[in-house]
């Protein structure tokens, strides 16, 4: 039977070792409540670090650890050192990807020694779980310590389903575009095939940095990535909001915090509750509560800001740093605005129980909640949920994700202690009708869209994601001494080899000139026409002159312009069909229009078609004109017999009569062959796959749809598999 594998950096269970032995804590929060039932009840396996560096356990200890896992809680420990967490955690993680997807730039630190740790952890993340894996097999991915491991679970397993979840924002094309590595994490997510994130900002920030980095169209949210289809969407995670909404006050919170509460009831109180870090806007939210005050002095006496922050990645400078801030920052409030009988700021800094900070959520009047920047916020809803009677209200920054479905709380943008101060009076303030409907529309998109049916969404759609693959054929599949191909090649004795150029030959370059063969492929062509049993014949959409300038000395035919010109070795070109060129005054100044318009982009002008290059322009601008460029084109070559053809980042209008299949079809009529093979990439090879005899072998380079009979990934993979021809040809040679 499938199972579903959950991989996180943590387990849902922290293992502590002290002087008494080792002690395992189950973790509350909002990822191990939403996948708790299906944990529990499913066949279901978590993998994740345990919280102990493995060098500080003993082999017995660390298998007793192992064991405890497996046994009591559905857990496999993925053991780490202490130099993995120091480099991939404290370091690629919280200073390289935490800080830059967060949009602090400056505080991005670049180093490859903690990039390497980081791909070194992935991959022992991926050791660890392998084993586990099996056919039908659903495993999901969460967060930013494990962006490459989709694809190295991709890359080893077909029939899986693999999705990945980002629980911090995904920063805009002109943030991420900074990192250095920022191809490789985005290869390593495309792995999935599914990715979500808490907004569809955070889509659209993805989506535009896989089209501008890697070339990668979408469609509808899908995009093709090597052999599967990758979707992308938005699941904003929910909470337990049965668990806030219906835990009994005080029932099991400490007395210290039920006696602190008590001692407010004369007071408004403001509450915010987050784990130390800088991205939560702590300092400035301090500042705009000064503001506050310093504004309306009516309130002097009367409210009470309540901080509650979590210690988190303790003993690292810059958190250290940040408490300072914030305790002096803390002092200058309460020694300026306090008096003996009113102090305005209480800071906890310290893990409150969850009881407690129940206790503390109702019975504060406002949530002030202005992170720089959230992938989410859950204390929010959090906040939302357990005041049931409906009578609190939020003041949350823009910022957050959480702002995009809490439209109805006070929103503020972070770095504006006006607007802060002003928002804080709003809440307080607010009418208790209004807040009470504000209140009612949260409950009812919290009540409903909970943990449980956020993790729900995202698992069926996983499972309902596009399944079909396109396989390509692993090289030694076809080079090795036993297959059909070669068996074929090997017997014939009348050989004819198509050969697409661009795409196929050589690898695409930034303009259509820099493709010139290089020294390998000359040799290599040379070396499949010394065998007088082939025939070798290039065939190209690129102009005579060109082709003939490049491969003019080899031994090959030159089918040149899809088929309109043909070259037979040394030979004058003959032109394949009657044509004439009028129409070209009506489509070059349509063609000029969109080059203007279109940065990055170029004519080329053949004899009897013009192409628009598209390849260096900006990839949105492009796609959008290409549409429009084409639909344009469309339509005036209705009445023609020249036809539109949307090639790979190339649109040409050339005479419809002509094409690669007319081409093929001149050379197959001049003698009987034993042996036909083709090699291409884009669409225009079609026509070339579809005019080929029955019996004949084809290759396409590339995923999209075809009619080729193989698929190779690459032109390098073409070019090896050419190497071997040559190499049979010799063996057959030395045989006779
Ligand atoms: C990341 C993203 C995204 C905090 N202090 C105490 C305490 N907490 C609990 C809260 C809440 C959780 O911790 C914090 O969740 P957040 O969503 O606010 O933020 P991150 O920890 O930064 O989480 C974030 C989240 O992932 C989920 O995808 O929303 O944007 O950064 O549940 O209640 N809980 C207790 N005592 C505390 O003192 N018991």
């Amino acid at each position: 039977m499938s199972k579903t594998i959950f991989v996180s950096n943590r387990l849902p269970v922290t293992v502590s070792k002290s002087d008494s032995g080792l002690d395992y804590k189950e973790s509350i929060g909002g990822l191990a409540t939403g996948l708790k039932s299906y944990h529990e009840q499913g066949d279901t396996i978590w993998a994740g670090w345990p919280g102990v560096a493995q060098d500080q356990l003993s082999e017995e200890e660390l298998s007793s650890v192992a064991d405890t896992l497996k046994k009591d809680y559905k857990c496999l420990a993925v053991p780490l050192t202490e130099e993995d967490i120091e480099m991939y955690y404290h370091g690629f993680c919280n200073e390289t990807i935490w800080p830059l997807f967060h949009y602090f730039t400056s505080a991005v630190e670049y180093r490859s020694k903690t990039w390497e740790a980081y791909q070194r952890v992935n991959r022992k993340f991926f050791d660890a779980v392998a084993p586990l894996i099996e056919d039908g097999d659903t495993i999901w991915i969460h967060d930013y310590q494990l962006m490459l491991l989709p694809q190295m679970i991709r890359e080893k397993y077909n029939d899986v389903k693999i999705g990945f979840f980002l629980h911090i924002p995904f920063p805009s094309f002109e943030i991420y575009r900074l990192l250095i590595w920022r191809k490789e994490l985005l290869q390593g997510l495309l792995g999935a095939n599914l990715i979500g994130f808490h907004t569809y900002d955070y889509v659209r920030h993805f989506l535009s940095s896989v089209r501008r980095l890697l070339g990668h169209e979408h469609n509808l949210y899908k995009i093709q990535f090597e052999t599967h289809i990758a979707q992308v969407d938005a699941f904003p995670m929910g909470i337990d909001y049965d668990y806030f909404a219906k835990t009994p006050t005080g029932e099991k919170a400490s007395q210290e915090s039920m006696d602190f509460i008590e001692s407010t009831k004369n007071l408004r109180n403001i509450i915010s509750v987050d784990r130390l870090d800088y991205t939560k806007g702590i300092p400035d939210r301090i500042k705009a509560f000064k503001h506050f005050l310093a504004k309306y002095p009516e309130y002097h006496e009367k409210v009470r800001l309540n901080l509650i922050i979590a210690p988190s990645r303790v003993g690292i400078e810059k958190y250290d740093n940040l408490k300072r801030e914030i305790e002096e920052l803390v002092s200058e409030v309460n020694g300026e605005y306090g008096t003996f009988s009113w102090m305005p700021v209480w800071f906890f800094f310290r893990t409150v129980s969850q009881d407690d900070l129940i206790a503390f959520y109702r019975n504060s009047d406002v949530l002030l909640v202005t992170p720089l920047r959230d992938g989410m916020n859950l204390v929010a809803k959090e906040y939302i949920a357990s005041r049931t009677d409906l009578k609190g209200m939020i003041v949350m920054s823009e910022t957050a994700g959480a702002a995009s479905e809490l439209g109805e709380a006070v929103i503020v943008n972070p770095n504006d202690h006006e607007a802060i101060a002003s928002g804080i009076k709003m809440a307080l303030e607010m009418p208790e009708d209004d807040k009470m409907d504000r209140n009612r529309n949260m409950h009812r998109r919290l009540s409903r869209y909970n943990v449980k049916f956020w993790a729900e969404e995202f698992l069926n759609t996983l499972w309902a994601a596009p399944q079909e693959r396109i396989h390509t054929e692993p090289l030694n599949k076809l080079t090795s001494g036993s297959s059909e191909l070669e068996q074929a090649y090997r017997s014939a004795s009348n050989r004819v080899l198509f050969l697409d150029y661009d795409g196929t030959l050589v690898g695409f370059k930034p303009t259509p000139d820099q493709a010139r063969p290089d020294k390998e492929l000359k040799l290599l062509l040379a070396n499949l026409t010394a065998d007088p049993k082939n025939t070798v014949v290039i065939i190209t959409g690129r102009d005579r002159f060109t082709a003939e300038k490049w491969l003019g000395d080899l031994d090959v035919t030159i089918v040149a312009a899809h088929g309109l010109w043909l070259r037979k070795p040394g030979s004058e070109w003959v032109m394949t069909l009657n044509m004439d060129n009028e129409w070209k005054e009506t489509i070059r100044p349509i063609m000029e229009t969109y080059t203007d318009r279109t940065p990055g982009s170029l004519i080329e002008e053949k004899d009897y078609s013009i192409a628009w290059h598209y390849r260096q322009s900006e990839p949105e601008i492009a796609g959008l004109k290409r549409n429009e460029l084409k639909e344009a084109l469309m339509s005036v070559t209705q009445s023609m017999t020249v036809g539109v053809l949307d090639g790979n980042k190339v649109i040409e209008v050339k005479d419809s009569r002509v094409n690669k299949g007319h081409g093929a079809h001149l050379v197959l009529n001049q003698g009987e062959h034993d042996f036909v093979f083709a090699a291409g990439d884009d669409r225009t090879d079609e026509d070339m796959f579809a005019a080929l005899p029955e019996g004949s072998y084809s290759v396409k380079i590339g995923k999209e749809v075809t009619a080729a009979k193989y698929r190779l990934k690459s032109s390098n993979d073409i070019r090896a598999l050419l190497g071997r021809f040559t190499e049979v040809s010799g063996e057959v040679t030395t045989n006779q």
